[in-house]
C-alpha cells in the first residue's frame, strides 16, 4: 500500500496507464513524473513481491462498529470513472470526490465477468462456480441461487445488531409462488424457468425466498436486470403493484426484453425511485444512531436500457450510456449527501464498485466517442480477460481509511465477508466465507504484504484464469467470453494464455510455451482451490 495524494496531483489513472506496457500517455510533468516513479516502485514491489496469505498489522477490529453502505453498479467499467482514468468522456465528480476522502483501489476484481455470480460472491465469500451455476447469469423468473442456511454479509451483520438493507437490483433469484394446481418454477436456465414461472407466476402471494429470507430485515427491489421482466417493484418479499400488462421488446439501442410490466414501472425512472428509497432509508437509520447499519444499494445503472433521464441526457461525451453512467454518479451524489445530512458520514465506510466491466462493444465506445470504458484492459464483460472482472473500487471512512490514498493490492468482491468480520470482531466458521479474504489492512493503509494468495476469474462461458502476483494464467483459447470466441482463434494457438500483468497488462503477449513451469503451477493451484471446496485457509 502507498499513500499518494489525489486532488490536484496525477489520477491515479495515469499512473496505472504509464505502469502498462505502452501506456497511451507519458507524464510530461515532472511533479507528475515523481508520482510516476513513486508508483511504478509500489507496483513493481507488490507484483514482484513473494505471495503469502497472511495479513500485515491492522487485524483488531475497530472500537466503533462503522454503518457500511455497499453502493454497486451494473456494467460500470474501471475507464468510466474520471479519477481512474483521465482520459474518460464521463464526468463522475461524485465518485471522485468519494475517491479523494478515501482510497481507490487500481487492482480489484469482480468474483465474476457477468452479474449473478459476482452478487453471490459479494453476499457469501464464496465463488459462484462453486454452486449449481456454472456459466451464464439468472432470470427474473429463475429459483433462489443462494442455499438455505449459508452465511450471508447481511446475516452476520444482522447477528451483530445491525439493521440490514437491500435496495436495488438483486437478481439472484425468488421464491415466485404459483397460482393453485401448477408446478414450481423449472429454475436454473433461463429459458426454463420463464416458461414455467412467468405463466404461472401468482405475484399477489409473497414470496417464499429473496433478501428477506438471507439476512436483509429490509429490502426494496427489482427482480433482475433492468432489461428482464417481470418489471415490478417488491418491498419485503410482496409485489408492490401486480403487473397486469406485457411490455413488447423494446428496440436497441434503449434494449429490455418484452414481459409482464406493472403499471407503474417505467425504466427511465427506476433508477430515480431506488436513489429515493436509499435515501428514505438512511433518513430512517439517522434517527437511531444507537444502531448500525448495513445498505447493500444495487444500482440499476448502467447497464441495459441505457435510459438516463432528461436532465442527463446529452450532458456526457459517451451518448446515452455516458449520460446513464452520469445518473448514476447523481446516485452516488445523493447518497453521500444524505449521509451528510444525518449526520452518519463519519462513522460509515462507503464502499462503491461495479460487478463486472463494462460492455464495451456493441457501444461502440472507442470508435464513436474514443472513451475507454475498461480503459487499457483487453475485453469486456462477459471475459476472462481483465476487461471483464477489473472494476472500480472506492471506500471511505473518515479517519480510519487515510484521505486521498491509493492501493494496488489485489483484492476481489467476494472479501466482503470477511471484511466485516474483521469490522466487528467475529470469526467465520470454516463453511462461511470459503473464499473470502480480509481486505481491511488494504482499506486502512496499513497491508505491506499481499492478501490474496491468489484470485480466480469466471468468464460468462465458464471459463478460468487465475492470477498469482503478476502472472495470470486464462485456461481457454479466446476472451472465454463474448470478446473472442474460442472457434475464432486461429489455428496454432496454445490450448491456454498465460500474461505477466506486470509487464503486459493488455494481456497481449501469450508466454504459455515460454513459462511451462507457471503455467503448471497456476494450473495445479485452480485444480486445489475446486477439489478443496475453498481457496482460504481454515480459520480453526
Ligand atoms: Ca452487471
Amino acid at each position: 500500500m502507498k499513500t499518494l495524494v489525489l486532488g490536484d496531483k496525477k489520477p491515479l489513472g495515469a499512473r496505472a496507464a504509464d505502469v502498462a506496457a505502452g501506456g497511451r500517455k507519458r507524464a510530461s510533468v515532472e511533479g507528475a513524473d515523481m508520482n510516476r516513479r513513486t508508483f511504478l516502485k509500489a507496483s513493481a514491489l507488490a507484483a514482484g513481491a513473494l505471495v503469502v496469505p497472511r495479513l500485515a498489522r491492522g487485524e483488531s477490529a475497530p472500537a466503533a462498529r462503522p454503518n457500511i453502505v455497499y453502493i454497486l453498479a451494473d456494467d460500470l467499467g474501471y475507464g468510466d470513472l474520471s479519477c481512474l482514468n483521465p482520459e474518460s468522456k464521463i464526468a463522475t465528480p461524485n465518485m471522485d470526490r468519494l475517491a479523494k476522502a478515501g482510497v481507490l483501489f487500481s487492482d480489484a476484481h469482480s468474483g465474476s465477468a457477468v452479474c449473478t455470480p459476482t452478487r453471490y460472491g459479494i453476499l457469501t465469500g464464496r465463488y459462484c462456480w462453486r454452486t449449481r451455476l456454472k456459466s451464464g447469469v439468472l432470470g427474473g423468473y429463475s429459483e433462489p441461487l443462494l442455499e438455505p442456511g449459508r452465511m450471508t454479509v447481511a446475516a452476520l451483520l444482522r447477528q451483530h445488531g445491525y439493521a440490514t438493507a437491500c435496495i436495488g437490483k438483486w437478481h439472484l433469484g425468488l421464491g415466485w409462488q404459483h397460482k393453485d394446481g401448477a408446478g414450481e418454477g423449472a429454475g436454473g436456465g433461463k429459458g426454463k424457468a420463464k416458461a414455467a414461472g412467468g405463466a404461472t407466476a401468482d405475484f399477489s402471494k409473497p414470496l417464499s425466498a429473496g433478501p428477506h429470507t438471507v439476512g436483509f430485515d429490509y429490502s426494496y427491489i427489482i427482480p433482475a436486470s433492468l432489461d428482464m421482466d417481470p418489471y415490478v417493484y417488491i418491498e419485503n418479499g410482496k409485489v408492490v403493484e401486480l403487473p397486469t400488462s406485457r411490455v413488447p421488446d423494446s428496440p436497441r439501442p434503449a434494449y429490455y426484453r418484452g414481459g409482464l410490466c406493472a403499471p407503474g414501472f417505467k425504466h427511465g425512472t427506476v433508477l430515480a425511485e431506488l436513489t429515493k428509497k436509499a435515501e428514505a432509508y438512511i433518513g430512517e437509520r439517522g434517527k437511531d444512531k444507537a444502531k448500525p447499519f448495513l445498505l447493500y444499494f444495487a444500482l440499476t445503472a448502467p447497464h441495459t436500457p441505457h435510459v438516463p433521464r432528461e436532465e442527463f441526457r446529452g450532458k456526457s461525451r459517451a451518448g446515452n450510456y455516458g449520460d446513464f453512467v452520469q445518473e448514476a454518479d447523481w446516485t452516488v451524489g445523493r447518497i453521500l449527501d444524505a449521509l451528510q445530512r444525518c449526520g452518519l458520514a463519519e462513522n460509515t465506510l462507503v464502499i462503491m464498485t461495479s460487478d463486472n466491466g463494462s460492455h464495451t462493444q456493441p457501444l461502440k465506445l472507442e470508435e464513436q466517442y474514443g472513451h475507454l470504458g475498461n480503459y487499457i484492459y483487453r475485453g469486456q464483460k462477459s471475459d476472462a480477460w481483465d476487461g471483464g472482472h477489473r472494476i472500480p473500487f472506492l471506500a471511505r471512512w473518515p479517519g480510519k481509511i487515510p484521505a486521498g490514498s491509493t492501493s494496488d493490492q489485489t483484492l476481489c468482491l467476494m472479501d466482503l465477508l470477511a471484511t466485516c468480520a474483521a469490522i466487528v470482531g467475529d470469526k467465520l466458521p470454516d463453511d462461511a466465507g470459503e473464499d473470502s479474504y480480509n481486505i481491511l489492512p488494504a482499506l486502512l493503509g496499513q497491508a505491506t504484504e499481499p492478501i490474496r494468495e491468489a484470485t480466480v476469474h469466471h468468464s460468462i462461458n465458464g471459463q478460468f484464469a487465475i492470477r498469482q502476483g503478476p502472472w495470470k494464467l486464462v485456461l481457454c483459447k479466446g476472451s472465454g467470453g463474448w470478446s473472442l470466441a474460442e472457434k475464432a482463434v486461429p489455428g496454432g494457438a496454445p490450448p491456454m494464455q498465460l500474461y505477466n500483468m506486470k509487464d503486459d497488462p493488455r494481456e497481449q503477449k501469450n508466454l504459455y510455451g515460454e513459462r511451462l513451469e507457471i503455467v503448471a503451477r497456476l494450473k495445479a493451484l485452480l485444480e486445489k482451490y475446486e477439489s478443496d471446496g475453498r481457496s482460504v485457509p481454515k480459520r480453526r
